[in-house]
């Protein structure tokens, strides 16, 4: 038996990471022992690289250049995802994976297969919280939107395309975020977690060549 690994995705500005906390203080409140890793996570030496690339915009990499660090800043993390599953029995969160790895790069140009590759191998998570929004006005006029180097209106539409090509996936599930409080997208986050939690989980996924 092995704890449940939950994906929160969604655009830029959704609430992504606000309700991402609100989850895991429920999962305290609850007893229940849990880890975030918010990717890419910029800590690391890769991290590092990434963040100059998303704001200082003077680094420029070539987009499969880009894409790769990503997933290896993914890779960095693998064995203490998997130990923290299986070993300690602690649920995941990841803030951000392989789906926006594979959106931001396919809304480039770059091909989607190609782009879910370097990934293959690494944990499939139980569920996919996709916090959608069909209002890029409203999402563009959040606090800090335009800081960083994707916070362009016109690119998120084309990210939103390419996240809606893993809907068909049976782990993922949408939550449409406009004209919604805070209050009410938490609880229907907690709803469909809530069903993992409380669920048996056995083999772990990976991603796999289609
Ligand atoms: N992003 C994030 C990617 O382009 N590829 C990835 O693999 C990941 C994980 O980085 F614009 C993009 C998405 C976003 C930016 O994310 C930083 P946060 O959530 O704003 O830190």
């Amino acid at each position: 038996m092995r704890a449940p690994l939950i994906v929160i995705e969604g655009l830029d500005r959704t609430g992504k990471t606000t309700q991402t906390l609100r989850l895991l203080s429920h999962l305290n409140n609850e007893g229940i022992k849990n880890h975030l890793i918010k990717f890419p996570e910029r800590t690391t030496p890769i991290g590092e690289l990434i963040n100059q690339y998303l704001t200082n915009k003077r680094l420029e990499l070539s987009d499969q250049s880009a894409h790769l660090l990503f997933s290896a800043n993914r890779w960095e993390f693998q064995s203490e995802i998997v130990d923290l599953l299986i070993k300690n029995q602690t649920v995941v969160v990841l803030d951000r994976y392989v789906y926006s790895g594979v959106a931001y790069s396919s809304a480039k140009g770059l091909d989607f297969q190609w782009c879910l590759s370097p990934d293959i191998g690494m944990p499939k998570p139980d569920a996919v919280i996709f916090l959608q929004s069909r209002d890029s006005t409203a999402t563009a006029k959040r606090e800090g939107f335009g800081k960083e180097r994707y916070e362009i209106e016109s690119f998120q539409n084309k990210v939103r395309a390419q996240f809606e090509k893993f809907e068909k996936d049976s782990n993922w599930h949408n939550i449409y975020v406009d004209g919604k409080s805070i209050e009410q997208v938490e609880r229907e986050i907690w709803e469909v977690a809530e069903q993992y939690i409380t669920g048996v989980q056995d083999k772990l996924d990976r991603f796999q060549r289609k």
